[in-house]
């Protein structure tokens, strides 16, 4: 059997993918399902666009879907870009685009000081998750976050999007260059999904 993912985000596919293998179920996402159109992201929260996504695409294909909102959340830019993470630079952005429209936002709010001091701004990246089963209309819902700081020097080819610039002191090592594991271990993502799997086992246990 499969467990669906409303998602076209390759980078979140290969984490999922990874994450879940363990099911010994195959991932699927929107890619195998040309016809389903973009779900607006509309909503004001990282909750209300996984709910949003996970319904939309689970009513019309008619099987549970799993649906993953998440962005960044920078301090210094009062959280922004947050759920406008994947369009920051604008609608079709690619990853590179919005890592350059984020460091010259921050780059911006530096200038009269004179500091070489590469982190820029403390940030956190946010992942709410929601599984949804058209059969009973009911959610599962996890969400996870963790803690970092943006450098205005990108390292690492691991991961995705805003990865190269989170940076992570304990590690002394950007998330893009952590190993897929390593970040699962600590990331938003990896720490969604952990919730995830222990309320649906608990909820099976009952
Ligand atoms: P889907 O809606 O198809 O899943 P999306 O990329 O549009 O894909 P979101 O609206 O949830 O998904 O936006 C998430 C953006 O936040 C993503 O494009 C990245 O820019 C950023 N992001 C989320 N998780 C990240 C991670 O683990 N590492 C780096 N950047 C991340």
């Amino acid at each position: 059997s499969t467990i669906i993912v409303a998602t076209r985000n390759k980078g979140k596919m290969r984490e999922f993918a990874h994450a879940l293998e363990f099911t010994g179920k195959s991932v699927e996402s929107m890619y195998d399902y040309p016809d389903v159109p973009e779900v607006v992201e509309d909503g004001e929260t990282f909750a209300d666009n996984a709910r949003k996504k996970a319904k939309t695409v689970g009513d019309l294909l008619g099987q549970p879907v799993l649906a993953d909102d998440s962005g960044l959340c920078v301090d210094k830019l009062s959280g922004d870009p947050g759920v406008y993470s994947a369009r920051y630079a604008g609608e079709g952005a690619s990853d590179a685009d919005n890592n350059t429209k984020l460091l010259a936002e921050l780059e911006k709010l530096q200038q009269g000081e004179d500091t070489e001091q590469p982190l820029l701004s403390t940030a956190q990246f946010v992942c709410h998750l929601a599984l949804y089963d058209p059969a009973t209309g009911q959610f599962v819902e996890s969400s996870g976050s963790v803690e970092g700081w943006i450098t205005s020097e990108p390292a690492g080819g691991g991961g995705f999007g805003y990865d190269p610039l989170f940076y992570l002191p304990p590690y002394e090592k950007t998330m893009a260059e952590l190993t897929i594991e390593e970040k699962q271990a600590i990331s938003h993502r990896g720490a969604a999904l952990r919730e995830l799997v222990d309320k649906l086992k608990s909820s099976t246990n009952r």
